[in-house]
């Protein structure tokens, strides 16, 4: 069921705490870590602990959450003090635009110049 845990989600395996992960911060309902992978100094994902595959579906389903998810990313972004020089809140959707885990998830980026268009 939409928004249930899902046995092979490695994200639902970072909310259960089944597979660690470098948490930053959390709420009731959302959990947020460093990327394992990191593409620019600071690299946070913040997540919802309910299971929804993109930001698209889980703003459809929970808007609550959706807007959760958006506040911690300004909470992260100040906590890592790069509100002053700037920092991106990305949402992958799709596999043609990057996405590769299927719980939605922001990607919280900063610490160094960014580029417009992305790639
Ligand atoms: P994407 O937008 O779905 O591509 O983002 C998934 C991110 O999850 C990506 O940046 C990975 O580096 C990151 N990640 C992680 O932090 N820990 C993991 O165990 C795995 C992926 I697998």
């Amino acid at each position: 069921m939409a928004g249930e845990p899902q046995p092979d989600c490695l994200f639902c395996k970072i909310v259960s705490g089944d597979v660690p992960a470098t948490i930053v911060r959390e709420t009731e309902t959302t959990v947020a870590f460093r990327d394992i992978n990191p593409q620019a100094p600071t690299h946070i994902l913040v997540i919802p602990r309910v299971h929804h595959r993109d930001a698209a579906t889980l703003a459809a389903a929970e808007p609550q959450i959706a807007a959760d998810i958006l506040r911690e990313a300004g909470h992260v972004a100040a906590d890592e003090k790069i509100t002053d020089t700037g920092y991106r809140v990305v949402f992958n959707t799709g596999a043609g635009a990057g996405q590769t885990v299927f719980h939605a998830h922001a990607h919280v980026l900063g610490g160094r110049g960014m580029q417009w268009p992305p790639g």
